[in-house]
């Protein structure tokens, strides 16, 4: 009885460890570009988003240190926009996101270089960038796309997430009174908010139960 009371216990332990984890990383901030009003895009207009890493997360793809900040800057080029009731957006294959690791928080959306400074321990490559939105007051845009990790000092420190991270982001600038969003800063047009994620496997033979543990902190 007890051997086969053991046997149970191990086939309900090992199915969990062999489901797909959702890694995480959540950044916010706001995004800019030159021409087109917010919410508005224009085709072969330069968007840029800032971005700061939020201090807490759950299940991270990269050993965030609360002690240090970090800072992401995307990099894009609009290929497509389409106004009206049901409002599309691409962007051009092949843009930029880096991030980087700063021991002295100083991030400061006035001075784009405190978003730079620092090291550079994460290049991306973003591609199928595209948004979608519904034409009705205070909507943000819902953005997808897929961001290849090519490099960085920190490649090797990544805890999951090495193919890539998709894109779940939203692009918002009204309140649900059509009023301006208060709080962005001179210089931008809307707050760029990012949840950069990937499902991964979690192993059951080359993890201990110990570095699954760990990435649940
Ligand atoms: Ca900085």
């Amino acid at each position: 009885m007890k051997k086969a009371l053991g046997i149970g216990v191990l086939t309900l332990v090992f199915p969990v460890l062999a489901l797909a984890t959702t890694f995480q990383g959540h950044f916010s901030g706001y995004s800019a570009h030159p021409t087109s009003a917010p919410g508005v895009f224009a085709a072969n207009e330069p968007f840029t988003a800032r971005v700061i890493l939020d201090t807490t997360q759950e299940n991270p793809w990269y050993p965030f240190d609360p002690l240090k900040e970090y800072t992401a800057v995307l990099d894009v080029v609009v290929l497509f926009y389409l106004g009206g009731f049901n409002q599309a957006v691409s962007f051009k294959p092949a843009g930029i996101v880096n991030i980087y690791e700063d021991s002295s928080p100083d991030a400061n959306f006035a001075n784009a270089a405190t978003f730079t400074d620092g090291t550079l321990i994460l290049t991306g490559q973003v591609n199928n960038m595209a948004g979608n939105r519904i034409n009705i007051t205070s909507l943000p845009w819902a953005v997808s796309g897929e961001i290849t990790l090519t490099g960085g000092s920190g490649f090797n420190n990544l805890l999951a997430c090495h193919a890539g991270l998709i894109m779940n982001d939203f692009i918002a600038w009204q309140l649900p009174n059509g009023a301006p969003l208060p709080g962005i800063p001179t210089g931008y047009k809307e707050s760029y908010n990012a949840e950069w994620k990937c499902e991964d496997t979690v192993s059951t033979e080359a993890s201990s139960w110990g570095s699954v543990k760990g990435l649940y902190r």
